[in-house]
């Protein structure tokens, strides 16, 4: 039995930054294969939900709050309800973002349909989110391009796209500089789904495309979990690369099994190992935005079940938090680390003044450097140690 100190140190504070978007808790369980198995969930009444479960803030879409063809009163007053419960609560807006994705005529697309006319009504559309997002106090704002791709290799042309594309985000850039808006935009990558492929498909693509836009520091990324996951790759080493880019903007928590469809689990669930990894690398590095959840409660689940799956994102990052820390300030773990030349890896490889004549001219022990071990095994069977809680 867990004491009560126990349960504590694993309860969310404002403090841990972490948020949640109000399409996840809100997700009514619409999948290809059945319609909602969950009734819709109130914004406001998610934002107390939030609060009481220790959140620190709740991000949107504009259309999870006010629905695409709602008149100006009609947004409004679903504007007003959800300011209200905001203020009743404390919770912050962090991070605000477009649906360019779910009407019938986003379905090439919005910054890069090959319709110009819907390309000009998604700016539009963006432009009047942006003032939104800026009035309640917004620092990150999201793009993920979903619906940007193509299924099939005739449809989109690639160079196009991507001009179009940096198009949309230089304008909307320029936007926000002549408005003084304090905002920063952040795009998030996917591979496939919905479109059977998307354009800036990873961390990588996206990084490369920002470095081409006219005001690239307006810019970084908003890196998800199984994004990355699903196609094959370790998502800690991108954000790893991420932040040495200085691009991890905000980022997208959740659960997932590997290469298939984008499963959006918990934070915690699927990849344990890659969680733990990726817990330590946003710690140690001092990585200060927002502990963003981007997941869906199964459909399986009532709304007592969404709570539940909320909680237990929050509760694993905790627990992983706490279990990263014991694993750094373990002295084995410190000299493990230092035998395995992780530490230094810091070293520049040339000493002040040498060239690439000294390193040409130098005598190498070659038969002693190949027959070094780098103790990895040993260094990661103690960072599974303190994973399973058993140092
Ligand atoms: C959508 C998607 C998420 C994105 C959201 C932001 S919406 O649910 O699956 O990964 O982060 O647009
Ligand atoms: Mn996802
Ligand atoms: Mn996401």
């Amino acid at each position: 039995m867990t004491s009560t100190t126990g349960e504590s140190r694993y309860t969310p504070v404002p403090e841990d930054r972490f948020s949640f978007g109000l399409w996840t808790v809100g997700w009514q369980g619409v999948d290809v294969f059945g319609p909602a198995t969950r009734p819709p969930m109130d914004p406001a009444h998610a934002v107390h939900k939030l609060a009481e479960l220790g959140a620190w803030g709740v991000t949107f879409h504009d259309n999870d709050i006010f629905a695409f063809d709602a008149d100006d009163t009609a947004r409004d007053q679903a504007l007003d309800s959800f300011r209200k419960a905001l203020e009743e609560t404390g919770l912050v807006v962090p991070m605000v973002t477009t649906n360019l994705f779910g009407h019938p005529v986003f379905k090439d697309g919005g910054f890069t349909s090959n319709d110009r006319s819907v390309r000009r009504f998604a700016l539009a559309k963006v432009a009047r989110n942006l003032d939104l997002a800026a009035e309640l106090g917004a620092k990150t704002f999201v793009m993920w391009g979903g619906r940007e791709g193509a299924e099939s290799a005739f449809a989109k042309d690639i160079g196009l796209a991507l001009d179009r594309y940096r198009e949309a985000v230089n304008l909307l850039g320029d936007y926000v500089l002549e408005q003084g808006y304090d905002l920063r935009f952040a795009i998030e990558p996917k591979p496939n789904e919905p479109r059977g492929d998307i354009l800036l498909p990873t961390i990588g693509h996206a990084l490369a495309f920002i470095e081409s836009l006219d005001h690239p520091e307006l810019v970084g990324v908003n890196p998800e979990v199984g994004h990355e996951e699903m196609a094959g790759m370790n998502f800690a080493a991108g954000i790893g690369q991420a932040l040495w880019a200085g691009k991890l903007f905000h980022i997208d928590l959740n659960g997932q099994h590997g290469p298939r469809f984008d499963q959006d689990l918990r934070f915690g669930a699927g990849n344990l190992r890659g969680a733990f990894a990726l817990v330590d690398l946003l710690e140690t590095h001092g990585y200060d935005g927002p502990r963003h959840f981007d997941f869906k409660p199964p459909r399986t689940e009532d709304e007592e079940g969404v709570w539940a799956s909320a909680a237990g994102c929050m509760k694993n990052y905790l627990v992983l938090r706490e279990r990263a820390a014991a694993f750094r300030a373990d002295p084995e773990v410190q000299a493990a680390l230092e035998h395995s030349g992780v530490t230094t890896l810091g070293t520049p490889t040339l000493a002040e003044g040498e060239t690439l004549q000294t390193v040409r001219e130098e005598t190498y022990d070659i038969e002693t450097m190949a027959a070094r071990g780098f103790a990895f095994e040993q260094l990661d069977q103690l960072a599974m140690d303190h994973l399973l809680g058993v140092r």
